[in-house]
């Protein structure tokens, strides 16, 4: 286990009000120096080590892009559906399974917590999760992208080049699958197209808060999940275009995890959602709505969006292709839904934004 800031200890105390607090210790926290460059050597090791899916998605060269086929084949099925909570736990999940089973990664997947980054465009540059060193590397050079056809045209944007510094510049890392979802290789530069103006609207405390006052799933859901429109958007899409804007990966809907910031990013929307599921987990850990089909009630934004689907629920399965060997469509909604049971086994560190600012202030 992880040593936890004495800081951290009244979040803590909320953890062991369960009965089987003492199985699930793989805490998804912050990290130290040396813990960051761990997790960026497992990554690496993640990406240098060979896949199981080339055979099927020729673009697919390591096991890291296994995980950006899987989500470019499943794109559909898993946003402005009812799987989108469920399915990106699941994700992370066996990601950070993997980091540690096949690179010998002895944490827990962090998350990115917005809030600290999102006062204003210079604390969002400034974030520690883009440092050169320690973290994954920032902006790329400004492209003009007004006159391209790109996934949406965000306000702001600042980049939409090759990241030049850090862990994954072009000579150290190369995207293969994608752009959208293109699954042939097609090497290129990690991008990045920084849209911090977007950024902190979209990522700020007020917005992260706007879902935790809903009383059933299908209501959260939908303020995470937003809709097409600039204004609708949510943190969902904050985070994605606030990194990857017109022009970078984490922009892009469908591969998106070529940039692995992605599991920084939705580990933070699945700690939001157990922090809401944790004011009743008992209720809210069999709760789950929405639609099968993409784009059904209530994500029907546009005329040519189906009018009625099937609802998921607990036995719905989750699509996993043939990621996970043995797997296919054998996981269902109801073993994804508490942090520390069924297939899963972690808890976070800390649930209230605030309390980490501090203890990151501590230390400072
Ligand atoms: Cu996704």
């Amino acid at each position: 286990m992880v040593s936890t800031p004495s800081s951290l200890d009244s979040l803590l105390l909320r953890i062991t009000t369960y009965e089987d607090k003492l199985t699930c210790d793989d805490i998804r926290r912050d990290l130290t120096s040396a813990q960051k460059q761990d997790y960026i050597a497992a990554v690496k090791c993640l990406q240098n080590t060979a896949g199981l899916l080339g055979k099927y998605w020729s673009g697919a060269r390591s096991r890291f892009d296994d995980y950006v086929a899987t989500h470019i084949n499943l794109t559909e099925y898993v946003h402005f559906t009812g799987l989108f909570e469920p399915w990106h736990r699941m994700l992370v999940a066996s990601y950070e399974s993997d980091l540690r089973s096949i690179c010998n990664y002895t944490g827990a997947q962090p998350y990115w917590d917005w809030t600290l980054d999102s006062d204003s465009p210079k604390t969002w540059f400034a974030s520690p999760i883009f440092d050169p060193v320690d973290g994954f590397g920032g902006n790329g050079p400004f492209i003009d992208s007004s006159k391209i056809d790109v996934p949406a045209h965000i306000p702001g944007k600042t980049g939409g080049g090759c990241v030049l510094e850090g862990p994954f510049t072009a000579d150290k890392y190369q995207v293969s699958l994608g752009p959208g979802n293109s699954t042939v290789p097609n090497l290129r530069c990690l991008t990045r197209d920084f849209c911090p103006e977007w950024a902190i609207t979209k990522t700020n405390k007020d917005i992260i808060e706007e879902p935790q006052d809903a009383t059933t799933f299908a209501e959260f859901d939908k303020r995470v999940q937003g809709d097409l429109t600039l204004s609708g958007m949510r943190y969902h899409s904050g985070g994605h275009f606030g990194v990857g804007g017109e022009m970078g990966e984490m922009g892009n809907p469908f591969s998106s995890p070529n940039d692995p910031l992605f599991y920084f990013h939705h580990a933070n929307i699945d700690r939001l959602w157990n922090k809401w599921q944790l004011h009743d987990l008992e209720a809210r850990a069999q709760d789950v709505a929405g639609p099968i089909v993409q784009f059904g009630p209530p994500f029907n934004f546009q005329d040519n969006h189906p009018s009625t689907s099937p609802s998921v629920d607990l036995d719905s399965p989750l699509p996993v292709g043939d990621l996970i060997p043995g797997v296919k469509l054998s996981i269902s909604i109801r073993e994804v839904m508490d942090t520390r049971r069924g297939r899963l086994c972690y808890v976070y560190n800390s649930l209230d934004s605030n309390v980490r600012r501090s203890a990151a202030n501590k230390a400072a």
